[in-house]
Formats: C-alpha cells, sequence, structure tokens
C-alpha cells in the first residue's frame, strides 16, 4: 500500500530535486510514495525556488504526447511541466553537458500565444490565441537514477525539463498533422517520425493543456512557449554533436553540444 508525503517531505522532495538539477547528481525515485497532486505541488515549488534565483516563466511543455515517448518511457499518461528563460538555448546556440546527468533530446513543435490563457478560456479562445509555431528541440535530463521513474517521479522532477531551442517562427498554421520530422546527429538520421505521432495532430494537444490548466490551476501568459511533445523517442546527447531537427515545412532547428 502507498504512503504519502506531509508537507515537510514534499518541501525536502522539491529541495532535493532541484539540488540534483543545479548539481547532476541524481537522485532515487520517490516511488508509491508520492501520487500525481503531490508531484505537482513539488513541480511548483520548484518553479518557486526558480523564480527565487531570478528565473522567468516563459512558457509550458507537455510530455508523454507520442506512442513513441510512451513506449520509451513505460508511461501512458500526459503531463505538464514549465519552462523558464534559463532553459532557453537560441537556435544554432550550444549547450555544455558539464553539471547535466544523462541528457537527450527530441524534435518537437512549439506553439507562442499572443493572450494570455487560463482555466476559464474555452478551446476557441485557445486556438484563436496560437500566433505562431516553430521547430524545436527540447533536451530531457531526467534527474533520477538510470533514467527511470514513475509517472508522479517525472511530474514532480518538471518532467525532466532541461534546456530548449526554438527555431525560426511562422505565422500559425491549423495544417500541423502528417509533415516529417527528422532528428540528426551531424546531418544523419538519428529518429523519425511525423508531426502525426503528437497525438494524432500537434494541435490537440492544446484542448488537453486547456484540461490540465484547469485542473491544477494556472495561467499561461501572453508571449509564453508552448513545447506539443516529442515526435520520436529522445535520443542521448553525444559531446560535439550538431544536433538538428527538421520538420516539414516549417524548417530546422540546430544545436551545438560541447
Ligand atoms: O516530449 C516528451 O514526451 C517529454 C517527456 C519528458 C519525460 C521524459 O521522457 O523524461
Amino acid at each position: 500500500m502507498s504512503t504519502t508525503l506531509n508537507e515537510a517531505q514534499l518541501e525536502h522532495a522539491a529541495a532535493s530535486l532541484d539540488s540534483a538539477q543545479l548539481t547532476g547528481q541524481a537522485v532515487e525515485q520517490f516511488g508509491d510514495s508520492l501520487d500525481l497532486d503531490q508531484a505537482y505541488s513539488i513541480q511548483n515549488q520548484l518553479l518557486e525556488l526558480r523564480r527565487n534565483r531570478g528565473e522567468r516563466s516563459t512558457g509550458r511543455k507537455l510530455g508523454f504526447t507520442s506512442e513513441a515517448k510512451m513506449a520509451q518511457m513505460g508511461v501512458s499518461e500526459l503531463i505538464v511541466g514549465f519552462l523558464t528563460d534559463a532553459m532557453e538555448i537560441s537556435d544554432g546556440g550550444s549547450l555544455s553537458l558539464k553539471g547535466l546527468v544523462h541528457p537527450r533530446v527530441e524534435p518537437e513543435i512549439a506553439f507562442r500565444l499572443s493572450t494570455s490563457i487560463g482555466p476559464e478560456s474555452t478551446e476557441e479562445q485557445f486556438l484563436a490565441a496560437v500566433e505562431a509555431v516553430a521547430p524545436a528541440l527540447e533536451v530531457i535530463d531526467s534527474r533520477y537514477q538510470n533514467f527511470r521513474f514513475s509517472l508522479p517521479d517525472v511530474v514532480a522532477d518538471n518532467t525532466s525539463a532541461c534546456r530548449y531551442v526554438i527555431g525560426p517562427w511562422q505565422p500559425m498554421t491549423p495544417k500541423l498533422a502528417g509533415r516529417a520530422v527528422a532528428l540528426k546527429f551531424d546531418g544523419a538520421p538519428a529518429a523519425e517520425g511525423s508531426t502525426s505521432d503528437i497525438l494524432g495532430d500537434p494541435l490537440l494537444t492544446l484542448p488537453r493543456l486547456l484540461a490540465m490548466s484547469a485542473k491544477y490551476g494556472f495561467t499561461i501568459p501572453a508571449g509564453s512557449v508552448i513545447l506539443a511533445g516529442a515526435a520520436t523517442a529522445a535520443v542521448a546527447l553525444t559531446p560535439g554533436a550538431l544536433v538538428s531537427a527538421d520538420i516539414e515545412g516549417l524548417g530546422t532547428v540546430s544545436l551545438n553540444v560541447e
């Protein structure tokens, strides 16, 4: 039978995940001691710790929106995490692997909001608020040993959020399904998929995010970035690699690994 953590233990869990993120020293999974609501409460505490260090929220990211990711990690429910300015790397910029635990990269689609969206918003308002779309790379890095976790574990660890890179923004188009996605290392294919691998159509992530904003009571301010989740399984980063993601009709985004 599972036992849950008290307030002091939740605070301690947040502090240890925050420290793991800062030092690159992995921590043990919480396993059955954590439920999903408590996991989101730890995630909120992580955001507060980062804000207290001067970081600014830049958006939200979804996880496990593709079968490939669910199969890779052995979980089956959509999750949401936060993004901050400290996680952003400019297109073509560099990432040092120093201080990371076991980083992996995924090709994604990013949306940008022109107006604020929250629990009271309708699906129509959310769709209308998406002003731009871009190819993106997400670097994930689980702070748990061996990149293994339960669903509450990964939620508590801010859905393994680590860094992200946004490619050229394009005006929003409703035709996002069925586009080829290629993740490349030094120009050679490392993973391939389709934007349809993201819930059938990346746009279908938006109502799911709206439902989570209502459930967990968060708003997504104007100007925020939304990462819609990976189109392929994640690939381990290697020092010296030039990583790029091509999304048919949307362009290319790249990252240099140091
Ligand atoms: O795009 C995604 O599905 C990200 C999931 C992040 C969780 C993980 O695989 O560590």
